[in-house]
């Protein structure tokens, strides 16, 4: 049957006579029919990724695209009266994620289902999510986010199992999502949950009891851990994650012919991150139980899971207190101790034991050891585990280490979010880009085509446009279509330095009154949630509130600068962001972005990066070469050289420098304290002067002076859209198509 003809048996009535909240309904209906209809058997062995987070992101407009009916379908409802676009809007985004790490378990499943792999996520079904960012008096407030409807892409299954912590056993329930392939299979994310959940007990903002365990463990991502009740609780829902996606694995491989001693041929677990660590020691539990010993147990556990590791800030690398795990897990305790047994009789070295002298038990040191694999995320970033971080564990076992360079999936980043380049792209270099993403390269022959040229530079203009519509509708602000745009979009945290980048607007903003006018108008977007805990992090977002109202309210400024900060910044929001940047703000601290993957959307989208050597900026510095990219600031080795010698001191910089000086305190001006509020804009005035921990004030003027030369490159619009073409060039090695091919080749081998 034809989709139409679907549909409207679906609706009872026609399109036409539907709403567009009616049709939106009986499309997820009929496209999440599709999926499942592309569901395949089984190959032996399967591979399990298993996350705290899935960032997914909306899932309509993405499964059509998969499933090759997105064009057919936006035509047929163009032909009733309804637009795709309003129809996009009606569904909620979910709300199962916070940053990169779960928007790349989201690509990866995208691709693992596009190479015909098959693999599946295993998650937690959080009822309320990340929280909901609101600005109220130049502050974040956070909200609760709930996401799920009552008709939704989550299936109910019929999978429940037993998941005991100490004297309390709950059973849990799986919902499963579709996640389709581009022109190929469905694979499936798993979503545990508890029935007994209970979303009332959310009071004020986000708060509520932490200790009501059967009521509140999947009702957050990350609850507040500021407290004992809030650590515990995590430690519930690793634990709760871990057993469930545990039990589900053993029951799969057995059903498909393992007799678990051969469980490794059977399912490859791979470890995002050390959130889901315990499901080693869950599994060996497991295996023991059903009869195996316990160091064959250890032994196929240890051949059956892989870790990746998203960073190296220390306070990321997990560590529970024996004490916590004694209260939530106390059945795993013995074989961790038994773990950590095995590991002081082989290495005679503190720095690798498992349970350290202080009781606390070092959750990435059991993935290195009980798994097979480590591996980080971009070039720069393995080389400095293996180099510093993890050097003590690369010298025991050296064949474990390898690199895995993150990527993202075209069909969300490009074809998705970009309709019109795509359309440019169809049109000069055909579609086997599509599914072989290096046949991008075909595009540099246009470089110096003038025609193409104007083509892309009217397609980044509309993609503008769309986005000043966008914010004048959600935001309420006005924004110059004309004026260049410069956005940072990530989660907020120091180490990514978005007090750089206020700074800068601060610079900026005081040259304008002092009469040096830019010959384009800059516009600088600001996009992230500070985690409620992270009382820095907020006051950073407080002061780019203030420079917001402050500067766009100044008639003699606005006109050649204006901020904005995107409220709920999310995936959605990144969608319409990308496709409209001219420079993407990649400018962390050198050695502390383990690689970014919203660098790589940029560049595949048109824009040029402007950030510091770290992370996969490298990896496109390499691949776009100098006069495509630019880069500044101090390289990993320097900072790290700082760092060992602790000889770093942001108050020199600051009393050797005028601008810096300037900038800085401003932030406590009698303008910026007429708008905000002293407490926050002192607090952050002292944090730079004193510890400024990931040294903003080293990088500060090497940052500037890049800046002005990316603007007054932007002059020449001829040769920027060169630079744009050979970005979207060499955007190709990002494809997650890649990353995955590597996995799969390297650790995997399903
Ligand atoms: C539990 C808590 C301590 C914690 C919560 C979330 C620790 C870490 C995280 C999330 C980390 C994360 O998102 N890391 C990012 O992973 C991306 C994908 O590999 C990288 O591109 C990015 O550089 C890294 O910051």
């Amino acid at each position: 049957m034809k989709i139409q003809e679907l549909l409207e048996t679906k609706l009872g009535k026609t399109i036409k006579e539907a709403s567009n909240a009616e049709v939106y309904y009986a499309l997820l209906h009929v496209v999440q029919n599709m999926a499942k209809d592309k569901e395949v058997p089984v190959k032996k062995k399967k591979i399990y990724y298993i996350s705290a987070e899935f960032l997914i992101g909306k899932l309509l407009s993405n499964n059509m695209i998969n499933l090759g009916i997105y064009d057919d379908v936006k035509k047929m409802l163009a032909e009733n009266g309804k637009d795709i676009c309003e129809i996009e809007e009606i569904e909620p985004e979910p709300s199962l994620g916070n940053g990169g790490l779960g928007r790349l378990a989201a690509c990866f499943l995208d691709s693992i289902a596009t190479l015909g792999l098959s693999g599946d996520g295993v998650g937690l079904n959080y009822h309320l999510g990340l929280f909901k960012q609101e600005f109220k008096d130049e502050l974040q407030n956070a909200v609760p986010n709930p996401w799920i409807e009552k008709e939704s892409w989550l299936t109910k299954t019929e999978m429940s199992y037993p998941v005991t912590f100490g004297n309390l056993t709950v059973n849990s329930r799986m919902y499963d999502i579709e996640v389709t392939g581009y022109n190929n299979q469905s694979n499936k994310l798993h979503l545990f949950d508890l029935e007994s959940v209970d979303d009332s007990i959310v009071k004020e903002g986000i708060d509520f009891d932490k200790e009501e365990i059967e009521k509140n463990l999947t009702l957050f991502l990350y609850p507040d851990d500021s407290d004992d009740a809030g650590r515990l609780l995590r430690i519930y829902q690793q634990y709760f994650m871990v057993s469930n996606g545990a039990q589900l694995i053993l029951d799969e491989c057995v059903a498909r012919g393992s007799n678990l001693h051969d469980l490794y041929e059977y399912a490859v677990i791979q470890i995002n991150d050390t959130h889901p660590t315990m499901v080693i020691p869950e599994l060996i539990r497991l295996l023991v139980a059903r009869g195996i010993q316990m160091d064959e147990a250890i032994e196929i556990v240890t051949k059956t899971c892989a870790y990746t590791n998203h960073t190296i800030l220390a306070e990321a690398l997990e560590k529970w207190p024996m004490e916590y795990l004694k209260k939530v897990v106390p059945q795993l305790v013995p074989i961790i101790e038994i773990l950590d047994d095995k590991v002081r009789r082989k290495f005679d070295d503190e720095s690798v034991v498992i349970i350290d002298k202080n009781d606390v038990v070092h959750m990435a040191h059991i993935d290195i050891h009980y798994g097979f694999s480590v591996n980080g995320v971009a070039s720069l970033h393995t080389e400095i585990l293996k180099d510093t971080e993890l050097n003590a564990f690369y010298k025991i076992y050296p064949e474990k280490f390898n690199n895995k360079t993150n990527g993202i999936t075209f069909r969300r980043w490009l074809i998705h979010c970009n309709p019109e380049l795509t359309a440019l792209l169809d049109e000069l270099i055909g579609t086997g880009y599509r599914e072989n993403a290096e046949e991008l390269e075909k595009l540099l022959a246009y470089k110096d085509d003038d025609a193409v040229i104007e083509k892309l530079l009217s397609v980044k203009g509309d993609n503008k446009k769309a986005l000043c519509d966008y914010l004048k509708q959600t935001q309420n602000v006005e924004l110059n279509p004309e004026s260049i745009f410069d956005i940072q979009i990530k989660r907020l945290h120091e180490y990514k330095r978005q007090q750089m980048n206020a700074l800068y607007v601060i610079h900026k903003y005081k040259e304008i009154k002092a009469g040096k006018k830019p010959s384009t108008p800059i516009t600088v977007i600001f996009g992230a949630k500070a985690a409620p805990a992270y009382v820095i992090a907020k006051d950073i977002i407080h002061l780019i509130l203030c420079l917001q109202e402050l500067i766009n309210n100044d008639p003699e400024v606005s006109p050649y600068l204006k901020v904005v900060m995107i409220e709920n910044y999310n995936v959605t929001k990144a969608e319409k962001l990308i496709p409209a940047c001219d420079i993407s703000e990649q400018i962390s601290l050198a050695s502390k972005e383990a690689s970014g993957t919203g660098n790589m959307k940029f560049m595949l989208n048109g824009a040029l990066t402007l950030g510091t050597e770290d992370g996969a900026n490298v990896e496109i510095h390499e691949l776009v070469g100098d006069d495509n990219i630019f880069v500044f600031g101090a390289s990993s080795e320097e900072v790290i050289k700082h760092y060992e010698n602790a000889d770093y001191v942001s108050r020199d910089f600051y009393e050797k420098d005028e601008t810096i000086k300037e900038a800085v305190d401003f932030i406590t001006s009698k303008e910026l304290l007429a708008i905000g509020h002293e407490e926050n804009l002192t607090r952050l005035q002292n944090e730079l002067l004193n510890k400024d921990w990931f040294m903003t004030l080293l990088d500060f003027k090497a940052y500037t002076k890049k800046k002005e030369e990316a603007l007054k490159a932007y002059e020449d619009r001829k040769a920027w859209a060169k630079k744009m073409i050979v970005n979207i060039a060499k955007a190709g090695y990002f494809s997650s198509d890649r990353t995955i091919a590597e996995y799969n080749n390297d650790i995997w081998h399903a």
